[in-house]
């Protein structure tokens, strides 16, 4: 069989136990194309997208205009390092940072990669423009949280899974609790050595945590009473997804540092940036960070593109509306059902709680059914199901999503 024969979706994932790291425990289907907010399986079935690449697709699978900003790159420049200029990244420098208000970004690839590069900056900034002693900043983080997949990002996460047997881990960081301003104040009040404070807007992998009104506010305010750097981390909740640019748009807050990824690109290619004005971005200096691929030509022309197409195609406002009819009709089925708890989210970024123990699979069973069904979702954390679809969604989508879901769940027999 030559490598790149048409397979069945068995043969496809018999090639992956065979032959790859077992670092996911994918949902059992096997995607080979998609469009928009449809993806189809090797055997033709078609599918609503409703995770959309953990909020990498808002724009739509393979959005037209994206690729052919990738494609005419890829023809003409792909990459040249960092080692010499390229004609392409001066123009998505300044495309980027004023679409977002910042006066510097530091473009690279993957969320987590720049979520290392926030941490980086924030430090250098505490010892060079604050002043703290070298070696002793503090970064706070929340409990539940999830930045990345690197040994200094898990070494200030909670999960067991992610960090069983992958010490030693990285010191400077203080765990407080999500959407608690009098332990955020307590910490900040507790030691002159706190650099910064590293929050999701919303908790995405905990489970789609909202905070409560005004602790994006508060905690932006306390981070300026005690010159400490807040750092927003909108890789999952950035880009439209939450009914707003940014999630922290809602409350009307300027992150000191903002770190984007995943639909920068529209999913399309990797492309991530840290964003920040020049009192705190101008502490890198040449040979303090980089890249090989960060800032490529086909990053730039692939980020262009997606963030034009978020504002032409409206994508913020309609998130926001669908969001509203998404949860007002999940809640009045939440009515009828024993087997949901709560809907919760903000724009098109929601879950529901299924009644069931936390380690049970039925969250997973339905997602099961859910493919069945024609409409692709998985857990998040046991008994939460994470619901994102595309934003290019319509209503009429939206409501055929919503008889499938509602009408899986009714159905569901364990
Ligand atoms: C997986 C979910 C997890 C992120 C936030 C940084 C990153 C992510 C807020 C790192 C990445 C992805 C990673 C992927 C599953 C997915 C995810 F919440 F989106 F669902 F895991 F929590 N900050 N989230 O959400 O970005 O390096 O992946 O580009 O690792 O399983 P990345």
């Amino acid at each position: 069989m030559a490598v790149l024969d048409h397979i069945s979706s068995q043969e496809a994932m018999a090639l992956e136990n065979k032959y790859g790291a077992q670092n996911y425990h994918p949902l059992p289907v096997v995607l080979s194309r998609g469009e928009g907010v449809h993806v189809w399986d090797l055997e033709g079935k078609k599918y609503y997208d409703f995770l959309s690449a953990y909020s990498s697709v808002n724009q739509g699978h393979c959005h037209p205009k994206i690729v052919e900003a990738m494609n005419k790159q890829a023809q003409t420049l792909t990459l040249t390092s960092r080692a010499f200029y390229n004609d392409m990244l001066g123009k998505y420098e300044k495309f980027i940072t004023n679409y977002f208000g910042f006066d510097k970004v530091l473009p690279i690839n993957t969320g987590a990669e720049a979520v290392e590069t926030a941490l980086k900056v924030c430090r250098k900034w505490a010892y060079e423009v604050k002043g703290i002693d070298t070696n002793k900043a503090k970064i706070i983080v929340c409990k539940n949280n999830f930045h990345g997949r690197t040994t200094t990002i898990v070494s200030f996460s909670n999960d067991p899974v992610a960090r069983k047997n992958f010490g030693p881990f990285t010191d400077g960081f203080i765990k407080i609790e999500y959407d608690n301003l009098v332990a955020l104040e307590e910490t900040l009040e507790s030691s002159s050595e706190i650099a910064g404070f590293l929050v999701e807007p919303i908790q995405g992998e905990a489970g789609v945590y909202v905070p409560s009104e005004g602790y994006l506010a508060k905690a932006k305010a306390l981070c300026k009473k005690y010159n400490v750097l807040f750092i927003a981390d909108e890789v999952q909740t950035g880009i439209a997804r939450t009914g707003c640019m940014l999630a922290v748009d809602h409350e009307e807050v300027k992150p000191d540092i903002l770190i984007l990824g995943k639909a920068l690109s529209g999913g399309v290619y990797p492309v991530s940036a840290v964003l920040a004005d020049n009192e705190i971005m101008n502490v890198i200096r040449p040979g303090n960070h980089g890249s090989t691929f960060g800032g490529n030509p086909v990053a730039a022309a692939v980020a262009i593109a997606a963030l034009t197409v978020v504002k032409d195609e409206k994508l913020t406002e309609n998130a926001e509306r669908l969001g509203k009819i998404f949860r007002e009709e999940l809640n009045k089925f939440i009515e009828t059902s024993d087997l949901v708890n709560q809907v919760r989210g903000k724009g098109l970024l929601n879950a529901i709680v299924i009644n069931d123990d936390e380690d049970s699979d039925t969250a997973w069973n339905i997602c099961l059914q859910l493919r069945d069904n024609g409409l692709l979702a998985k857990p998040t954390h046991g008994n939460i199901i994470r619901f994102a679809p595309p934003l290019v969604m319509n209503e009429e989508q939206l409501m055929d999503c919503i008889s499938i879901i509602t009408k899986t769940i009714s159905e569901y027999k364990k």
